[in-house]
This record gives C-alpha cells, sequence and structure tokens, in this order.
C-alpha cells in the first residue's frame, strides 16, 4: 500500500504538472498548485441553488487545484478542517452559530473559523446565495494568498448596489475603445451557441462583486432592442444568473420611431410612452431580472429628449416608469456637452443637470464620469459631485485606457479611482469625500452605484494585456468598497497573478503604484488635458486646431499662445471653479494654492511663472516629460530583473510592451516638447536631451488603422 503522505505527494505532482500554459487566460483564478497554502478536508453544502452550486464548484476547482486534493463532500459539519458554506436556509446549522450575521446584509457574508464539537471549522455564512459566492471567492483569494490566519472572522458587504460594466460593444463586435480584440458577445452565433467564456467571464466578475452587465455600446443600436437580438441578450442572461450578474441594455431614444414606425419619440407623447411600456414588458417576459437601461442622451449627435424641448428628466423618467413594476432602473448619462453651447465644455454637465435635481424618479441613477471633460490621465473631480443631493449619482470610470496608452502601456488605474473617490467635496464639511457621495453615506441615497467601461474582449488574456487585468480587478474592488486602497488591491492582485514570493510582489507593486503617475508625465502634466490624436485619441497631437467643434481641439484645452499656457476656468475666465462647493472653489480659483497637479487645468499660466520648486513652469513642464519617460524605462530594467521569477510567456510580452511603451512614452515627450517649445520660444533647462526630431515629424505622422475607433 502507498503511504498517504507519499500519495499525496504523487497527486500533489499529478496536479502540478504538466503545468498548464500561462498565458493569462485564468485571470486572478489562476489557482496553481502551492504546498504553502491552507487545505480543507471537507466541504459542507446543504441544499443547492444555481448560485450556490457555483459557490461549490468554485471552492472545489479551486481547492482541487490549488492543494493537489479534491475535498471531500459532506452535508453536516464533519472532523477538522471541514468548510461549511451556506445560508442559514440552505444550511440550517448555520442557524444555530453565532455568526454575526446581520453584519453581512442582503449581498454581502462572513467568514469565520470556529470550534464545533470541539473541532475547528471554517464558516462562508451569508443572507443570500449571491453572499456565499461573494465569500467563496474571498476565502478563496484568502487561500491563494497565504492570509488565512487564525483568528478568521471577516464580514464584508459591498457599499454600493450597482456594481456594473458597460460595454462599448457594437452588434459587429467591434469594440468601442476596445484594445483587447472583438465583443466577447458573439451576437450572430446566440442564443443558439453559448462560449464557454461566457461563463467565465461571469465568474471573473462575480469573484470581484461586479453584478451587472451593459451589454451595448452607450452609442446605441436601436436593433439591440429587436425581439431577435432580445433572444440572445437572454441567453446570455440565462448564463450569468448564477453568478448574479444581470444584463442591462443601452437604450436608443429614438427607437420608438426607428422600430416602433413612430414619427416622434417625444418622452411626453403617449403614443411613445406606450411603445416604451410594451417594449420593457417584452423584455421581461424574455429576462424576468432584466437590469435596466443605460442610455447616452443629446451627447455627441445621440438622440434624447431635449430634441423635443423637453429635459433629461422627462426622458429618464419615461423609461423609469415602465421599469419600476419591474424592478428595474435607468442610468441616465450626464455626459453631455453641446458646440451650440458657448460655455467651457467643463461647466456643461454641471449646468445641466443641478437644476434637475430632485426631479428623477426614484428608480433613475445618474451616471457621472470621474471627471468633467473626458476619462483623462488626470481630471479634477466632477463638480457634479455632491451637487445633487436629491439624485443618486453613480460613478462612471473608464477602464480601458483609451487615453492612457491603450493596452501596450503599462497603467495601474487603482490609482487615479484612489484619487477621484478620497477627493474632498467638502458639501458637509471636510470629509465629504466622492466615496462617501457615491455610496450614499453623505446625502443618503437609497439607490447606489458604480459603472467602469469595461476593457474586455476575446484576446486570449481577455484585457489585451497581463496588467490591464488589474484594472478590471481594481474596479471591481472600488465598486465594492469606493474608500479601498488602490496599493491593497495592487497586492492582492500581483499576488494572485504571480504568485506570492516578496521578490516579485514587492518590486510589481511599486511598478504598478507609479505608472499612472508616470504616464500622467509623459502625457499631460500639471494639469494638461485632451492633446490626443484626433479621433482615435492614439498618441500625441497637441497642434490640432482645425477640427469642426472648437472643444474637440487640444489647442481649445491647453491655449497655449506666447504669453503662457493653460485654461483660466477662475472667475476671470470661464469661472467652471464656481461650479465647486466655496471652499474647493476657492481653493482652485487661485492659482497659488491649487495643487500643481491641476494648475493648467484652472489656470492659464506665465511661462516663467515660479513653481513650488522654485523652477519656472516652461522648465518644470520638460522635467515632468522627461520624468515620465525615465519611470517606464525604470520599469523596463525592473521587469527585466524579475524574469527569473515570471514565467517565460508571461515576461516576454509584459517586457516587449513595455518596450513599446517606452518608444510611445519617448514619441509623446518629444513630440509635447518640441511643439509647446515653438510657443514657449524658450531653452531646454540645462542638461536636458533635445526632442529625436523636428516639430514637423511628428506632425506628419497618421494612424489610419488605430484601434478602438468609435
Ligand atoms: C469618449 C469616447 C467616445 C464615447 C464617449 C462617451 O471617445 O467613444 O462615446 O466618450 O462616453 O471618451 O459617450
Amino acid at each position: 500500500m502507498i503511504p498517504r503522505i507519499l500519495l499525496s505527494c504523487l497527486l500533489f505532482a499529478a496536479v502540478s504538472l504538466p503545468s498548464r500554459a500561462e498565458d493569462g487566460h485564468d485571470l486572478w483564478l489562476r489557482y496553481r498548485a502551492d504546498p504553502a497554502a491552507a487545505t480543507v478536508s471537507t466541504l459542507v453544502t446543504g441544499t443547492g441553488s444555481p448560485t450556490l452550486d457555483a459557490a461549490a464548484a468554485e471552492l472545489v476547482r479551486g481547492l482541487r487545484n490549488v492543494s493537489g486534493r479534491e475535498p471531500a463532500r459532506a452535508h453536516d459539519a464533519s472532523g477538522a478542517g471541514a468548510l461549511m458554506i451556506g445560508t442559514p436556509r440552505s444550511l440550517p446549522q448555520l442557524a444555530t452559530l453565532s455568526l454575526g450575521l446581520e453584519r453581512a446584509g442582503s449581498e454581502g457574508y462572513v467568514i469565520r473559523r470556529l470550534a464545533i464539537r470541539g473541532q475547528t471549522v471554517t464558516v462562508i455564512a451569508a443572507n443570500s446565495d449571491v453572499g456565499v459566492l461573494y465569500g467563496a471567492f474571498h476565502f478563496l483569494r484568502l487561500v491563494q494568498t497565504h492570509q488565512l490566519a487564525d483568528p478568521v472572522d471577516i464580514a464584508s458587504a459591498p457599499r454600493t448596489k450597482i456594481r456594473v460594466l458597460d460595454h462599448w460593444d457594437n452588434l459587429d463586435r467591434h469594440v468601442e475603445r476596445g484594445y483587447a480584440g472583438e465583443s466577447l458577445w458573439d451576437w450572430h452565433k446566440l442564443p443558439g451557441w453559448l462560449d464557454p467564456r461566457y461563463t467565465d467571464y461571469a465568474r471573473a466578475c462575480a469573484s470581484i462583486g461586479i453584478n451587472g452587465a451593459v451589454l451595448t455600446n452607450v452609442n446605441a443600436n436601436a436593433t439591440s432592442l429587436t425581439p431577435a437580438y432580445l433572444q440572445k441578450a437572454a441567453a446570455l442572461a440565462g448564463v450569468f444568473r448564477p453568478y448574479g450578474v444581470r444584463v442591462y441594455l443601452t437604450a436608443r431614444f429614438s427607437a420608438p420611431i426607428e422600430l416602433g414606425g413612430l414619427k416622434t419619440a417625444d418622452p411626453l407623447d403617449p403614443a411613445v410612452r406606450a411603445w416604451w411600456k410594451q417594449k420593457i414588458d417584452e423584455i421581461y417576459t424574455l429576462i424576468p431580472d432584466f437590469g435596466g437601461f443605460l442610455v447616452k442622451a443629446n451627447s455627441e449627435g445621440q438622440p434624447g429628449p431635449q430634441d423635443y424641448r423637453r429635459t433629461h428628466a422627462d426622458g429618464a423618467n419615461m423609461l423609469a416608469e415602465a421599469l419600476a413594476p419591474h424592478a428595474g432602473i435607468v442610468m441616465w448619462r450626464a455626459f453631455v456637452y453641446s458646440h451650440e453651447t458657448p460655455t467651457d465644455r467643463a461647466k456643461q454637465a454641471y449646468d445641466e443637470f443641478v437644476p434637475l435635481d430632485g426631479k428623477f424618479a426614484d428608480n433613475v441613477l445618474v451616471q457621472v464620469k470621474n471627471g468633467a471633460i473626458d476619462f483623462q490621465p488626470r481630471e479634477p473631480f466632477h463638480p457634479l459631485f455632491g451637487a445633487m443631493p436629491k439624485t443618486p449619482l453613480m460613478m462612471e470610470f473608464q477602464i480601458t485606457k483609451e487615453y492612457l496608452g491603450f493596452a501596450t502601456h503599462l497603467v495601474y488605474l487603482g490609482t487615479l479611482f484612489e484619487e477621484a473617490l478620497r477627493s474632498d467635496t467638502r458639501v458637509k464639511g471636510v470629509g465629504s469625500t466622492v466615496a462617501k457621495v457615491v455610496d450614499g453615506d453623505l446625502q443618503g441615497y437609497k439607490l447606489t452605484g458604480m459603472a467602469g467601461v469595461a476593457n474586455v474582449g476575446v484576446d486570449r488574456n481577455w484585457s489585451g494585456s497581463h496588467f490591464d487585468q488589474a484594472n478590471w480587478y481594481a474596479f471591481g474592488r472600488f465598486a465594492w468598497d469606493p474608500e479601498g486602497s488602490a496599493r491593497a488591491f495592487a497586492e492582492e492582485w500581483t499576488r494572485l497573478t504571480f504568485g506570492n514570493d516578496p521578490k516579485v510582489v514587492a518590486p510589481v507593486v511599486a511598478m504598478m503604484m507609479g505608472s499612472r503617475e508616470a504616464a500622467v508625465d509623459y502625457m499631460t502634466p500639471l494639469g494638461l488635458h485632451h492633446l490626443m490624436g484626433t479621433g482615435h485619441h492614439y498618441g500625441p497631437a497637441p497642434w490640432v486646431n482645425d477640427l469642426g467643434r472648437a472643444d474637440w481641439n487640444p489647442v481649445y484645452y491647453h491655449r497655449a499662445d506666447a504669453g503662457g499656457i493653460g485654461f483660466d476656468r477662475g472667475p476671470g475666465g470661464s469661472n467652471a471653479t464656481a461650479q465647486y462647493q466655496k471652499d474647493v472653489a476657492a481653493i482652485f480659483a487661485d492659482r497659488r494654492k491649487t495643487p500643481e497637479q491641476f494648475l493648467l487645468w484652472f489656470h492659464h499660466v506665465p511661462w516663467d511663472y515660479r513653481m513650488k520648486s522654485g523652477r519656472t513652469l516652461w522648465d518644470e513642464l520638460v522635467i515632468h516629460y522627461t520624468h515620465g519617460v525615465q519611470v517606464v524605462s525604470q520599469m523596463r530594467g525592473t521587469w527585466a530583473g524579475l524574469a527569473p521569477y515570471v514565467d517565460a510567456e508571461r515576461h516576454a510580452q509584459v517586457a516587449a510592451f513595455l518596450a513599446i511603451q517606452e518608444q510611445e512614452a519617448q514619441w509623446w515627450r518629444d513630440a509635447c516638447i518640441a511643439y509647446f517649445q515653438s510657443i514657449s520660444q524658450r531653452p531646454l533647462p540645462p542638461g536636458v536631451t533635445p526632442p529625436a526630431h523636428p516639430l514637423e515629424y511628428y506632425r506628419a505622422l497618421a494612424f489610419p488603422y488605430a484601434p478602438g475607433r468609435s
């Protein structure tokens, strides 16, 4: 007979060999064999449900792969090392234990280690099935990151209700601003073929607490509301349901005309209202737990209620009224600006929406981008946060890196999310952070939410690069806890993705934490914004001044002239600063008080202005551009040194992408310095290398096939 210890070694070896390819496909759910990880002898479950079964299956899959041993299954706690999972309803034994389940709320969970009949067992308990699933994923994270140290008493509940990915995916599978291949949704083969990736997508979402997916682009196509496409959406909903991921769609405001043959889409027209009611009822017969609609209206050419002299509230409330009986919601976007409005684009959303505060139906959230322009590498927080106490505002972040180097630049967005969420609106005194607005704590919103513009596609590694997976991950973690920590999420992700070796974890986390600041430096330092190439937004184009609308041109945003650079948004300029609470406004309106990272966002500043460093603004700008490139070079060096510790396949791709990033960072820096120098007419600070090419070279570059076009 083979001794047990030898048997388990053999089993372990069998699981670890042959090792699976490290191509990133498994995301942070890799479950690689790890002799140092905690084990579970028996998995104890009660009555099942699709969601509880998914939780058990995930635990079995994870524990089997990590420990090389499949846990036994039982319906009663037996023996040391057992893991009990369920709700008090599915596993009545849990009701007899004092677990503090009230801490879990309706979607959260507790994970506890306690003694039952003298044996130490671990419990994952929740008040709902999906809470158990979330707890199972948390437990597996603890196992893989070696954090399961006694005593264990964890309680976690999400701080926002709606935690959604917005897919800017078209029905032809082109992903607007997507850099990871075609859309995951294979509309043509749906509903007949259910790609296994749909399940893996839902697992990945559930593992970080995401509970909704808006399947279609905000630049909406009414075809997605036709019966054939609703059947396809229903098939996806069926796959996602056990994982707690609800399906949402974008609603094209003119659908009653395009699909219904009506003459108008006026939200106050009875026939239009009846059309939407009937359409929504039809959706719910196919998708009983349909989440609702995301709407982009009267923005960038999309139709909307203003086409009929109605307000955004009129439009949103019409849809909300028809969705309400089914418990559906409307996420109405505040990303609006019009070329007919002469005011500073940064002011327009606030001007349009603040007068509507209190006029939206209870099941409407207004979805606000983190900053007032457009997902730039850095923006001050959007002045709408805190300014609409009677209207739930949900945060919209962009996970896909439209303005941050596409898939090839290593830019960890956790720090961007954190910076936005920790910004202090001060509307109810110091500490009135954006996080507290969004999670409802500050102004008592009943509905709360966070949306992330997804960065996934059919690429083998889902996100187009290994490190972009971290941005999906961090988004989910921040949606669950808007007061979470970018560093903690980076560390979790790194351990799950590259293992627990401190020789890898410390340098990778350090790279991630500095990466976004580096991108700000080599693209748009000191508050500059929107200098990207026309249309595709690839690379630098600060010189562009000939587009149809003033506010599409980079020159509109940087306003560089012989006297200086920057957009005067203070009282002497557009007065956008006045949209903030008065103490915040006083800081932003004063160029001496404005944090230098936002200086040129709010002020037009002379080239020879003295910065805090003692340098002139011009010198400081050049130093920032140069520093950004240096940080990328350092990241390359750090990564090269990690070759012995990272599998060859992933190491090679990251190394190649960092080389691209370094070249492109240099390109950004050189092109911007060449252009701004042509205006500032000042010499480079001593010791600084001049741009590699004359300005004309950069201006002549063209990229007709850059990905992600709109
Ligand atoms: C901009 C994108 C564009 C989107 C728009 C939006 O360039 O593709 O449609 O935002 O958020 O950033 O609606």
